[in-house]
């Protein structure tokens, strides 16, 4: 039960109530503390790549970048016995949606949200029906999220959360498989000014309209103790806050099924390489010094699986 379509995954998530963290990758390491921790814990494993992860992977070139993605992904899948979906997060640009569909990626988020309903819909519907074609399943996003999306930033004042009843019509027109409807969260580490909220009353009416599996973005918790040790080595971090846990569990409760994790899993690591640098001037192996970043990442994925309730399901 190796590279699966993330359809599978989700699907049995939605049936089961649970969701599963996406987690963002751009190189090897990423993935080793990922796939460490789905088999530790059991679960399914949603891998993801940003455009820009893409063409960093591929030099520049984003054909080769896939490829690279899909061979990596892949050839760690093919020795598990855990369910792995390799995912292209918000995808904006037409040749790199077709890039990820030619290589192999399981599905694929086109995110037109910057633009208005009717052409969000009819730019959602279009990757449907190519990606479907070929047995992919897709992604769209709803609403407006605020922040660092691939390094462009969305005003506060451009946020819009989702609209329940447009919702339903989107994903009835557009055949979308998953849908990312903005509750509150947004990109990055300094989510909230003051208290975390977001909209549960819009996520459960989106959820009780659509049926379909529900995407979180901007989902990350920004630990305290991963920043307090980020800093305790000389990070300036002021002000990160995220999505506190106990919240997340409950846009679970409510009918979110995937949980995109990027800012966490960069803090971890960042954490975990600041420590070893500061710990050993000596050190000038990589595979040293990346040792405890990626056991950092693997024990807060581990964390968050638990609190999906997707560890055991695989
Ligand atoms: C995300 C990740 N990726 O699509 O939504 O969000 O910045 O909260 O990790 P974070
Ligand atoms: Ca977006
Ligand atoms: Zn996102």
């Amino acid at each position: 039960m190796p590279y699966v379509n993330t359809k599978t995954i989700l699907d049995k998530a939605n049936k089961e109530f649970y969701a599963i963290p996406a987690l963002n990758i751009n190189n090897l390491e990423f993935l080793q503390a990922i796939i460490e921790a789905g088999i530790e814990e059991r679960s399914p494993i949603i891998v993801e790549t940003s455009e820009g992860a893409i063409k960093y992977a591929g030099n520049g070139d984003i054909q080769r970048g896939a490829r690279f993605f899909v061979e990596m992904v892949r050839g760690y899948a093919d020795s598990l016995d855990i369910p792995v979906a390799l995912h292209l997060d918000h995808g904006k640009t037409f040749s790199v949606i077709m890039a990820t569909i030619t290589a192999g990626y399981g599905s694929v988020m086109i995110d037109a949200s910057e633009f208005p309903f009717e052409k969000n819909l009819s730019e959602t519907r279009k990757i449907v029906e190519i990606a479907h074609s070929v047995g992919i399943s897709v992604e769209a996003e709803l609403g407006k999220l605020v922040g660092i999306e691939d390094n462009v930033n969305v005003k506060e004042e451009d946020a819009v959360l989702v609209d329940p009843e447009e919702a339903e019509r989107f994903v009835k027109e557009s055949g979308v498989d998953f849908l990312a409807p903005a509750i509150g969260t947004s990109h990055g580490a300094f989510k909230f000014k003051g208290k975390a909220e977001l909209d549960f009353d819009r996520l459960r009416a989106v959820k009780d309209s659509t049926g379909i599996p529900l995407v979180l973005h901007g989902a990350s918790s920004v630990p305290n103790d991963i920043v307090e040790l980020a800093e305790k080595f000389g990070a300036d971090f002021k002000g990160a806050k995220g999505v506190p846990e106990d919240i997340l569990k409950q846009t679970v409760d409510f009918g979110i099924n995937k949980v995109n994790t990027d800012t966490d899993l960069r803090m971890a690591f960042i954490a975990g390489l600041r420590e070893t640098l500061a710990e050993k001037p000596s050190e000038f192996d990589p595979r040293k010094y990346f040792k405890k970043p990626k056991e950092y990442v693997k024990d807060l994925i581990k964390q968050r699986m638990r609190t999906l309730g997707c560890s055991g399901k695989a």
